[in-house]
């Protein structure tokens, strides 16, 4: 298997003590982690593997003998790259006894079966059970391991209630149901989480694939038509791919009149900086939403700049979300609930509450109420009576919570 040209002269020796590895240069952290592929023979492991770091599939099965590996270099936040070594092993079992090996040091695992062929769900546990009883994390508690159901292309012998009940029963944390030929779930986003293919896609590709998927329906859910474009997701500074997926979204825009939804970077001029390709580009900003400006424009001054400067929605959705230390940008303060409806009363007085739009945007498990978070219901319980007690009146709530986002939704 081919390897990224970042990590040519990586060798599957490298992994010894990778997950301790950490490369400081002028406050830039490179991370190597070892995550293994597992699973039984001929369920797509090097399928995945291929589609994720190369973005291409064959239908030729080729037998994987030993263990194979491939890299995906991900950009963290901007200051930290990380390293992925995917360690794709045998599924036959003739090469079982060469797990212990393979399996040593690695911090995380995928179990693939066939989602179309029952027997490759069965064997999950016996997987499952190597894995445990051959590596562990430094702490001496189990490795993380996803759950992919592949081949969701073809037929399905293996239901959803019976894939979560046994990663309930074994403490698995996620599973998805995935095709290494179609593509799905295999990496969507900012441009660092791309597939090759996607990532070369020309502008006018991507304005047919969002033109098809909004008019005609979507391409992994033919019956589904998208409703909007979006998140648009943008690093910072901007990438060449992710200024063609912005302009893209701008014409498909200008062409359908549809919503779209923005995703900046940290950094203050990214907001600006996406309106600006976007409006250039012929999309109209009064059908835009700007996300995580409570992450991203964090002094008033900011907000109320960018608020002047273009007509889009300004989306506070990080409600909930209070923190001493944020890990992803540590030079930006984090604001409190209590300082987002502060920057809210802001743009009330300068008479900007029809483009204000508030959300949660949960996305751990320990946000919902079932693990002691605060839960979806945590703006209408909890901020709204906030709201009410510093001075906003029902209708500005109402206009904040239900008519902003039905006008936003509706297609002009
Ligand atoms: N339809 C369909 N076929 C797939 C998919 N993923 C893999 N295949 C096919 O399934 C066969 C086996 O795929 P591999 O990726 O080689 O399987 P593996 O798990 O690596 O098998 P071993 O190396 O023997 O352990 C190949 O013919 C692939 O083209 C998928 O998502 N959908
Ligand atoms: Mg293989």
């Amino acid at each position: 298997m081919r390897r990224t040209d970042h990590t040519a002269s990586m060798t599957p020796r490298a992994s010894r003590r990778d997950s301790d590895v950490v490369l400081s240069n002028f406050g830039h952290k490179e991370h190597l982690f070892k995550f293994l592929v597992i699973g039984d023979y001929g369920v797509g492991k090097t399928a995945l593997v291929r589609r994720y770091t190369e973005g291409k599939f064959s239908s030729n099965y080729k037998i994987t003998i030993g263990a194979d590996f491939a890299i995906k270099t991900l950009d963290w936040d901007p200051q930290t790259k990380i390293n992925l070594q995917l360690w794709d092993i045998a599924g036959h079992e003739r090469f079982g006894y060469m797990t212990r090996v393979y399996y040593k040091y690695a911090v995380a695992a995928a179990l693939v079966f066939d989602i179309s062929r029952a027997a490759t769900f069965q064997s999950m546990k016996k997987w499952l059970n190597d894995l445990r009883e051959k590596v562990a994390l430094p702490d001496g508690s189990g490795i993380p391991v996803v759950l992919l159901a592949n081949k969701c292309d073809i037929s399905v012998a293996v239901t959803d209630e019976q894939i979560s009940k046994f990663c309930r029963e074994n403490k698995i944390h996620a599973w998805y149901a995935t095709s290494a030929k179609n593509n799905t779930n295999v990496g969507h986003y900012l441009a660092s989480t791309q597939n090759a293919s996607t990532l070369n896609m020309t502008k006018e590709e991507m304005y047919n694939l969002m033109c098809k998927e909004l008019e005609e329906g979507c391409v992994e859910y033919p019956e589904v038509k998208a409703g909007f474009i979006g998140e648009v997701g943008s690093n910072w500074p901007i990438e060449d791919f992710e200024k063609r997926a912005i302009c893209a979204t701008a014409e498909v825009q200008a062409q359908l009149r549809c919503s779209v939804s923005f995703h900046p970077g940290r950094n203050a001029s990214a907001p600006m900086e996406i309106m600006r390709i976007y409006q250039e580009a012929g999309g109209d900003a009064s059908r835009a939403i700007m996300s995580h400006v409570d992450r991203t424009l964090i002094k008033k001054e900011q907000l109320m700049e960018f608020a002047d400067a273009t007509k889009c929605y300004i989306q506070f959705d990080l409600f909930g979300i209070e923190c001493s230390f944020y890990q992803l940008n540590p030079f930006m303060d984090f604001l409190s609930d209590a300082q987002r409806v502060k920057r809210i009363a802001l743009l009330k007085k300068e008479k900007k509450l029809d483009r204000v739009l508030m959300s949660h945007d949960i996305h751990t498990k320990h946000r919902l109420i079932h693990f002691g978070g605060h839960g979806y219901s945590h703006i209408a319980n909890n901020v709204v009576p906030t709201m009410i007690n510093k001075g906003f009146t029902t209708e500005e709530i109402e206009l904040i919570t239900a008519e902003n986002p039905k006008k936003w939704l509706t297609r002009q």
